[in-house]
């Protein structure tokens, strides 16, 4: 049998077993797949510097990028090992029992791994072992005795076991089916595991009550009235998705419960059924992600209902020296809050809903925090189930060691959304519009620059409170050429947004937006 035949039968094998992890990963979860434990051990160990490459050059797809890379290295190991099995059967069945037991450790290392995490990769690994050996016994011209470097395995000397065009053929289609029904293993299995899912099933149970305390109906002039302008509530299945888990946690409503520990008075717990017997706020936040570039998209607006956390900590009350609060997620993601910044009567919220609807389950269910004023890596810990009171000299949270700063309150920012950067556009009166924000502060102006330009005083649409974006508009009368529009933004503190150009990290970008366009 020629290479090739036996790197396919090592990538068969590879199929079979992840297949097969995957089914019993129904029983065990999701996360626990191989592919996807390895994966999240992986994004916990990437570089700062490479997670930043990532996401700037994959943006929200570098999940699936990444799984799928890990799939090829994988399936190349895979054939690797096929290719071993030609000499060394019994070596290359270890090698593959090998990688079952990486893949086990990263499961069982996980921060949420149970005490069956371990079952995907060692049942997929011995299963793949046994096939490897198995079907290298089997193999065309298998099993003769062939001095390395002679003539090829299935050659003339081949006595014992019938060789030829027809039997190879034949194992090559065992292999097809071997490869092919791990394959079909994978996809089913991973779409069965999404529906059966407990978040998913758990959320289509809940009804949310009625806002205690309802936020304001919006009036019509929260919008511009500009095409193009983000709207200023954005629709879930539109909300940007930042977070470190490669498969969304799957959190049961009927079992959630959330702690708050450490430095505090009295420990309290609160179940799911509590939170939401409680008077609960509505307010409209905006919240963004510190990655987000100048001019960037990981920023949106929704309507949250929840819980106010104040009363919580003053329930457990914290003791003194208490400056943190390190809330942790289901899958053991961390981030540091200013305790300061929970007390200080801003509405930051143990949220349920989502503009009008349970949290949908990427963006947290059942609960998640939602402080404005803070970027979201440190203040909206999704899938949220630990509150600990601490000190920020005693704990870290996950982007601390990874270059992030511990704290990190919104800078100023504003936007161009219309026209696009690049576009054409005719002569004329020209609306130039976006977003400016600068949550728990306030927006009080936006201005314009075109070219060299005057800054002119941009129209603003109206909010219902300092915690959200602001849209504006400029008529711009514009003349044929091409011309940069620059954007910035003042707060209600009357500081203005920086023109200095600042990176994402460690705390956010500055600088203004700056757009390119021709005019015909
Ligand atoms: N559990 C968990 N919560 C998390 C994160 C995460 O990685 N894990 N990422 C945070 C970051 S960096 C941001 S910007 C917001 C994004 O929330 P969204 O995905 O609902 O837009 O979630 C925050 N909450
Ligand atoms: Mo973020």
């Amino acid at each position: 049998m020629p290479a090739w035949a036996w790197a396919g039968l090592g990538v068969a094998v590879t199929l079979l077993a992840l297949g097969v992890a995957q089914v019993v990963a129904l029983l065990t979860g999701a996360s626990t797949a191989p592919l996807v434990a390895v994966g999240d051990a992986f994004v916990d160990r990437t570089p700062p510097w490479l997670k930043d490459f990532a996401v700037a050059t994959f943006g929200t797809n570098d999940k699936a990028v990444l799984l799928g890379g890990a799939a090829v290295v994988l399936l190349g190991l895979g054939a690797l090992a096929g290719l071993l099995a030609r000499r060394r059967a019994g070596t290359a069945s270890q090698v593959v029992l090998g990688l079952g037991a990486v893949a086990a450790l990263a499961a069982a290392t996980r921060p949420d791994a149970g005490a069956l995490a371990v079952l995907p990769s060692v049942v997929g690994a011995i299963v793949g072992s046994v096939a490897l050996s198995a079907l290298a016994s089997r193999a065309p011209g298998a099993g003769v005795p062939s001095p390395a470097g002679s003539a090829p395995a299935g050659g003339p000397s081949s006595g014992t076991v019938p060789s030829g065009t027809a039997d190879r053929r034949r194992f090559l289609q065992v292999l097809g089916v071997v490869g092919a029904g791990g394959a079909a293993a994978v996809v089913v299995g991973r779409a069965v595991s999404a529906r059966l899912a407990g978040g998913t099933a758990s959320r289509a149970q809940v009804t949310l009550p009625r806002p205690a305390d309802p936020a304001p109906a919006l009036p019509a002039s929260v919008e511009v009235g500009v095409d193009g302008v983000v709207p200023f509530r954005v629709p879930n299945a539109d909300f940007y998705r930042i977070d470190t888990a490669l498969v969304v946690p799957q959190v049961d409503a009927a079992s959630w419960k959330l702690r708050i520990h450490g430095m505090v008075e009295r420990e309290v717990t609160l179940t799911y059924d509590e939170l939401v017997a409680q008077p609960l706020v509505e307010r409209d936040v905006t919240l963004m992600c510190v990655s987000n570039e100048v001019g960037g998209d990981l920023v949106g607006n929704a309507r949250w209902l929840g819980l106010p956390i104040k009363p919580l900590l003053e329930k457990a009350g914290a003791t003194a020296g208490a400056d943190m609060v390190l809330s942790s997620s289901a899958d053991g993601w961390t981030c540091s809050t200013p305790l300061d910044v929970l007390l200080d009567g801003r509405d930051a919220l143990l949220a349920v809903g989502m503009n009008g609807e349970p949290l949908p389950v990427e963006h947290g269910f059942p609960v998640r925090m939602v402080v404005p004023g803070l970027y979201g890596f440190v203040s909206a810990t999704k899938w949220v189930v630990d509150l600990e009171v601490t000190r920020f000299a005693e704990a870290q949270a996950y982007w601390t060691p990874r270059g992030w700063s511990e704290k990190a309150p919104v800078k100023t920012q504003s936007r161009i959304d219309v026209p696009a950067a690049g576009a054409d556009v005719r002569a004329g009166t020209v609306a130039v519009a976006g977003v400016a924000w600068a949550q728990h502060r306030g927006i009080d102006a936006v201005e314009v620059r075109v070219d060299d330009g005057p800054w002119q005083p941009a129209k603003l649409g109206s909010v219902p409170s300092t915690d959200t974006w602001r849209q504006w508009v400029l008529a711009w009368d514009a003349t044929p050429g091409r011309h940069t529009l620059a954007v910035r933004a003042t707060d209600a503190t009357g500081t203005p947004q920086t023109g200095d150009q600042a990176p994402p990290a460690p705390d956010g970008a500055t600088g203004w937006h700056t757009i390119q366009v021709t005019v015909t």
